[in-house]
């Protein structure tokens, strides 16, 4: 276990000092991610929520732990068993490194290093674990135990020492991402201005989630192990392929096209009836529409690849990045500060309207102006569909499911939403009763959710309350029940409580 350690430990401080991204444990950790069945993927983040990633990777070293115990068993006996386990270990990581998109041949590096000191910390333990043993076997008087067992764990330390040493350093030398917190802080970006709440946007019940949501409080989703960090002036957006001018940007370029901004509610296609995976912020960024044109888009393209900085791509309608009054934007800003690396740093795109999955790309570092035909992106290759609009969906936030409410006068309140249309009105209806209308408050625009607020009249005993929207199309939410694969969840949200 302890010459195990030395290797994970070695081969992180070489990661570290190479500025690969990631060490070699968390490339297999992304691998085994990848040939997960998607059904069970899907499956982890719902349990685990955003802690999925945290979870597997500790499996993986109960895992490596149990793996490295017993292949120490064997290497008293057989030394050569346990260099067999380390080669097979070995080249598991060197594959899973390997095969990752925009692999650079030095990343390889910190796997070789990690099993040279594999075979190194081996050599050194087991030569003393011989000896102790041998002169425990024998009668020989000259030979002294206490000796060849103190130098046992005088070398079982070291290599332990260098063990932890190292994993330290490697920690130190992966510091990337305090560079990158320095940034976000030094970062001014003129034009960007501080959210102030437009006037009558909150329903003002207790309880509902927050008309505008924080940094901290917006849902995250991402297949990221660890999220991208990337340095202000390291950052570039490249935008080709069916373009008259190729054009790439730093973070200066992007900036001096000048900013918009705008209120946007953002939601996740993998979003239940009901659920959290939603929010609503104040973005400020650059009208991609601008920079399109800017490049000069080329007939017959209708969708745009993006590409982060980890590889993951997402293919987005063109239309709706062109379209005049729609405020897709390259966005820097949310809620008035720099982007958090969790939700993109330094760049990201938002599309008001679309599902993040076809849009909303985090650390965008390439642009591919394309056609559907001739793309794959990493959730559409999965199964979900191409496009990517938002349903009309609707939430009850009070009461709670489970609640215990007074008899009388009951206040019932929550959000509806159907971005780039708008939300005309919501209904409400109790224990299957008729559909009565809610009061709305205000919005801004289309492109953000409303709350809403009703009061019914409840007597003593268990209830039942949904609730439906009706678009600005006219578009009513229908009420069969459907997952979230392929295009979004459908059904009414409806919450169970009792009245005393
Ligand atoms: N680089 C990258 N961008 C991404 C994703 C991702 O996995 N990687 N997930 C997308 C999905 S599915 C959603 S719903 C939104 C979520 O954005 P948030 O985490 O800032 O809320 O980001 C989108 N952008
Ligand atoms: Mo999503």
């Amino acid at each position: 276990m302890i010459v195990g350690a030395v290797g994970l430990g070695v081969s992180y401080l070489a990661a570290g000092l190479l500025r690969v991204r990631e060490s070699p444990v968390v490339a297999v950790a992304e691998g085994v991610r990848d040939v997960t069945p998607d059904g069970v993927v899907h499956w982890a983040i719902d349990t685990f929520q955003t802690r999925d990633k945290q979870v597997l990777l500790i499996g993986m070293f109960v895992i490596l732990a149990v793996v490295f115990a017993c292949l120490g068993r064997l290497a008293r006996s057989r030394w050569w068993f346990t260099v067999v386990g380390y080669v097979v270990l070995g080249a598991i990581a060197g594959v899973a490194v390997a095969v990752k998109p925009g692999f650079r041949a030095v990343e390889i590096a910190p796997v070789f290093v990690g099993f040279l000191a594999w075979l190194v910390g081996l050599a050194v333990i087991v030569q003393w674990l011989r000896r102790w043993e041998l002169v425990e076997a024998s009668d020989d008087a000259g030979a002294d135990p206490t000796h060849t067992r103190r130098g046992f764990f005088v070398a079982a330390g070291a290599v332990g020492g260098v063990a932890a040493l190292s994993g330290f350093l490697g920690a130190l030398a992966g510091g990337q991402r305090e560079a990158v917190e320095r940034d976000r802080r030094l970062l001014r970006v003129d034009q960007v201005t501080k959210p102030t709440l437009p006037r009558g946007v909150k329903i003002d019940v207790d309880g509902v989630a927050p008309w505008q949501t924080s940094a901290d409080d917006f849902y995250l989703i991402d297949t990221a192990f660890l999220k991208p960090a990337i340095r202000v002036n390291e950052w570039e957006l490249r935008i080709h392929g069916m373009v008259d001018n190729e054009l790439t940007l730093s973070y200066d370029d992007l900036i001096a096209r000048g900013i918009t901004e705008d209120w946007i509610t953002l939601n996740c296609v993998s979003n239940e009836v009901g659920g959290g995976l939603i929010g609503n912020a104040w973005w400020s960024g650059v009208l991609l529409k601008s920079i399109l044109e800017e490049a000069g888009v080329q007939d017959g393209a209708d969708a745009v690849l993006q590409t982060s900085e980890d590889g993951w791509t997402c293919g987005t309608p063109l239309s709706a990045l062109m379209e005049d009054d729609r405020n897709a934007m390259l966005a820097v800003y949310m809620n008035g500060d720099p982007l958090t690396v969790e939700h993109g740093f330094p760049v990201r795109t938002i599309v008001p309207g679309l599902y993040g999955y076809v849009s909303a790309c985090k650390w965008v570092v390439d642009m591919e102006v394309t056609t559907f035909g001739g793309i794959e992106a990493y959730w559409t290759s999965r199964g979900w569909s191409e496009l990517g609009p938002v349903k009309i969906a609707s939430r009850i936030d009070v009461p709670e499911s489970g609640a215990d409410v007074s008899t009388g006068s009951l206040v019932c309140a929550g959000s509806a939403w159907k971005q780039h249309t708008g939300i005309e009105g919501v209904e409400v209806s109790l224990d299957g009763g008729a559909w009565t209308p809610a009061t709305l408050a205000r919005v801004p625009s289309d492109d953000t959710w409303v709350q809403w607020r009703a009061e019914v009249q409840v007597d003593e005993g268990d209830h039942e309350l949904r609730v439906r929207a009706i678009g600005n199309d006219g578009d009513v939410q229908t009420g069969v029940e459907r997952d979230v694969l392929p295009d979004g969840a459908t059904g009414w949200h409806t919450v169970e409580f009792s009245a005393s």
